[in-house]
């Protein structure tokens, strides 16, 4: 039978107090793993260990900045010590602004290529010494349809994305003699907080223009949620994904595959 099950692993899922990571790590915590978690605040971290506890998990929460190297392998350390060796890495913790590219500062495009790549190089280069050492290990970066496409006041975020699309398959070429394997996620619109601001409904009741965009655009004629990266992410984390390695599995509706619907 194939081997969907992560009983005793470890799974980190970075940034994963809600949203999209709340979703994924709840299915790796579902198929059997232990859930450790992040954010850069005390109190989101609270508030992540509590929502976790309200659906039985649970998660063991750190405060740590995915961008500061120090705190990284601090973090990384004592988790290896109080919970135990990071079987499963989850790259989710990102941020984006929408800009126009001619008005974006340099600070606010390196703030996002900080958090949405630096971010993910940092916590992989910690953890994968000691998935070398275990002889195993499982890393799932989180793309965006951003890794292939690119859209007005989003250019920091698409390069940083396209980045994260890069990085995933060279730890693929690098890492994978040590049975590591290093695999995108790449969801398409999903409804979190992130994309409140593009389905906000107008003054005058009417959707957001984009909200109408995105459904036009889309063959399943919907938002995602994250409850459908729930499946995704067990597959890449689990043994069933042994021999998938530096592919981005897109869970888009269809988006990538559709010129849209003819107005
Ligand atoms: P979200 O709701 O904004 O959650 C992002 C999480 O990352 C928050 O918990 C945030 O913590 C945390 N974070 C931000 N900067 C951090 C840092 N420096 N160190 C540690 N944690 C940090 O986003 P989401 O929609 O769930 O997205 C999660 C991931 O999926 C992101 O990588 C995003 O780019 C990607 N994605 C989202 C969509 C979508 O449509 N929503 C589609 C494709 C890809 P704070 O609350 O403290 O800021
Ligand atoms: C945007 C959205 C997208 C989504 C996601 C799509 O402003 O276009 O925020 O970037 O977050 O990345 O896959």
């Amino acid at each position: 039978m194939v081997n969907f099950s992560l009983e005793g692993r470890v799974a980190l899922v970075t940034g994963a107090s809600y949203g999209i990571g709340f979703a994924m790590a709840t299915a790796l915590a579902e198929a059997g793993a232990t859930i450790v978690f992040n954010d850069i605040k005390q109190e989101l971290v609270d508030k992540g260990l509590a929502n976790y506890r309200e659906i039985g998990i649970k998660a063991h929460g750190y405060v740590c900045d995915v961008t500061n190297e120090d705190q990284v392998n601090a973090f990384v350390a004592q988790v290896t010590e109080e919970v135990g060796v990071i079987d499963i890495l989850v790259n989710n913790a990102g941020i984006i602004k929408r800009i126009p590219m001619h008005e974006m500062t340099a600070a606010e495009f390196r703030q996002v290529i900080d958090i949405d790549l630096n971010g993910p190089f940092i916590v992989s280069k910690a953890v994968i010494p000691h998935m070398i050492k275990k002889g195993h290990g499982k890393i799932i970066n989180i793309c965006s349809m951003m890794s292939e496409l690119g859209r007005e006041t989003v250019s920091a975020y698409a390069a940083a994305k396209g980045g994260l699309k890069m990085l995933t398959k060279n730890i693929c070429s690098e890492y994978g003699e040590y049975n590591i394997q290093c695999n995108g996620l790449g969801p398409g619109y999903i409804a979190t907080p992130q994309t409140a601001p593009l389905r906000e409904t107008q003054a005058d009741g009417s959707p957001h223009p984009f909200d109408s965009f995105i459904i036009a655009k889309t063959p399943a004629t919907r938002w995602g949620t994250p409850e459908d990266l729930k499946g995704p992410a067990v597959f890449l984390a689990s043994d069933a994904s042994n021999f998938v390695n530096g592919h981005i599995l897109y869970v888009d509706g269809g988006i990538l595959a559709y010129i849209g619907k003819q107005p």
